[in-house]
């Protein structure tokens, strides 16, 4: 591989082409009108411009982004995440242009796409599986006396949904059959197919996932585990490696049934298996995410894996350097996701430009940013700033080093998810570990950053009164 062409923008266009340098590999950058002075644009070596600023006629556009890499000479393609990662017609004229697709092929995109075909893959291995149907409900009343057995509450999910799109809870049976028919009408508004099927609800779970790594010579590993419990309307908002509740056991029983899924589909490249964990600690399979997920970093760091550097040798054709057992879990990492919102506003997305920005420093913090002061926000895209990422040897000192560089990093001009990402740090349930994905429901108010705010100007008053009787009394010892 020579050149690759990063079909992304922002952080992740840079953490690529980050490694892609790292290896002597050269990189092209692709970039929407909205996007001309951005910073992914500038680290590259070469940039092309695809288009107008909203997604659909730039990021979204395979035939301009294949035609990018032709014109400058690219031989392969990173999709990044969100955009074209999980897009199978994408990853096939990739290919069938000559290029190659740093990714999972066609059929593992598309397999694990539809969350029926990727349970119908799984079954024929021993993973664990919330009760429920494993396939498309076509008969409402036969489906209504399975969700009877199965006891309710019970979730209708969209087949072609995912990440919490096309989910539905229903919580008696009276209710069922009127929350069947939107949710199959939903369905296909929203997905082009109204497949459902339904499954128990787990009522307080957590999201644990399983990083996974397959090569092209039947090698599969698994990376240990990722906590995305603590999330916001199924917006994850703080993510950790490893989980504070797995067992070296536990940690080893989903790390097993991860890497069948993988094989399920013959994956390859690296891939997430999502688990749901009930309060007995029992595991599910959810369903799996083929592309480099937001929250990679934790992983890499408990690893000191380059998780980029791996999908290229894969795409190359190169074996895995290692087995299972030489992969060693070292540490504690945790990722906020900073976002352009305002947390007392509901978290709407903050518009502005980035009248200052300054980034923390210090070992044991990393920084995945996409942004510099001066820059404005676009509208067009998810506002998400950056990743912060710290690490230490156990979890305590990887969270208080995460509340020392929320209070070092500098933004004005726009409202940031930091005090928020502050407040779950310190939150007693959080530091426990003992919380599930109703954490952020359960425990927070936007009051509270308001509490934070006021006893902020209380000190900066004291502060100032303090400087302020100071002075007076040197100028009183002056007088004298
Ligand atoms: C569930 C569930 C409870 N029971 N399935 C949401 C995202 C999608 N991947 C699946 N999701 C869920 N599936 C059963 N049978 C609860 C959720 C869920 C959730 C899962 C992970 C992270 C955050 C979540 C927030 C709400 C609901």
């Amino acid at each position: 591989m020579n050149k690759i062409l990063v079909a992304n923008r922002g952080e992740i266009a840079i953490r690529v082409m980050r490694t892609a340098k790292k290896l002597g590999i050269k990189t092209v950058a692709v970039f929407s009108a909205a996007d001309r002075d951005a910073p992914h644009v500038r680290f590259a070596d070469q940039a092309v411009c695809i288009g107008n600023p909203p997604s659909s006629e730039s990021y979204l556009c395979m035939e301009k982004i294949i035609d990018a890499a032709k014109q400058t000479g690219a031989d392969a393609i990173h999709p990044g995440y969100g955009f074209l990662s999980e897009n199978a017609v994408f990853s096939e004229m990739v290919e069938k242009n000559g290029l190659i697709f740093i990714g999972p092929k066609p059929k593992a995109i598309r397999m694990m796409g539809s969350k029926l075909a990727a349970k119908e893959a799984v079954k024929k291995y021993n993973i664990p599986m919330v009760p429920g149907t494993d396939t498309a409900v076509d008969n409402i009343e036969e489906a209504r006396e399975i969700a009877t057995k199965i006891g309710f509450p019970i979730l209708i999910k969209a087949s072609a949904g995912g990440g919490g799109k096309g989910m539905r809870i229903v919580e008696k049976a009276s209710d069922f059959v009127s929350q069947m028919e939107r949710a199959v009408s939903e369905a296909k508004a929203s997905f082009g197919d109204g497949s459902v099927f339904i499954e128990k609800y787990v009522s307080s779970p957590r999201h644990i996932e399983v990083q996974v790594l397959a090569d092209s010579h039947g090698n599969v590993v698994h990376l240990f585990e990722r906590e995305c419990s603590v999330q916001r309307r199924h917006q994850k908002v703080l993510e950790e490696a490893p989980s504070a509740i797995l067992t070296p056991d536990l940690r080893k029983q989903m790390g097993e049934a991860a890497v069948q899924v993988a094989k399920s589909c013959d994956y390859l490249g690296a891939g997430t298996v999502e688990f749901l964990m009930d309060d007995q600690r029992n595991f599910y399979f959810l369903e799996m995410n083929t592309r480099l997920q937001v929250e990679h970093p934790v992983t890499e760091w408990i690893t000191g894996l380059d998780l980029v550097a791996l999908q290229i040798d894969i795409a190359e054709g190169k074996a895995l350097p290692f087995k299972q057992d030489d992969i060693t879990l070292n540490g504690h990492a945790l990722e906020l996701r900073v976002y352009a919102e305002d947390p007392l506003e509901n978290f709407m997305p903050s518009i502005g430009v980035l009248e200052r920005y300054k980034l923390p420093t210090g070992e044991n913090i990393r920084v995945d940013n996409g942004f510099e002061e001066g820059m404005e926000v676009p509208i067009y895209y998810d506002p998400m700033l950056s990743k912060l990422v710290t690490y230490g040897k156990t979890r305590r000192e990887a969270i208080t080093k995460m509340i020392e560089a929320i209070d070092q990093y500098e933004v004005k001009g726009v409202q940031t998810t930091l005090p928020f990402g502050k407040f779950v740090c310190e939150h007693p349930a959080f530091v426990s570990g003992n919380f599930d994905t109703h954490f952020v429901k359960k425990y927070f108010q936007p009051e509270m950053l308001l509490a934070e705010q006021e006893r902020r100007a209380q000190m900066a008053a004291q502060l100032a009164l303090k400087a302020f009787l100071d002075d007076k009394q040197i100028l009183r010892v002056h007088q004298s």
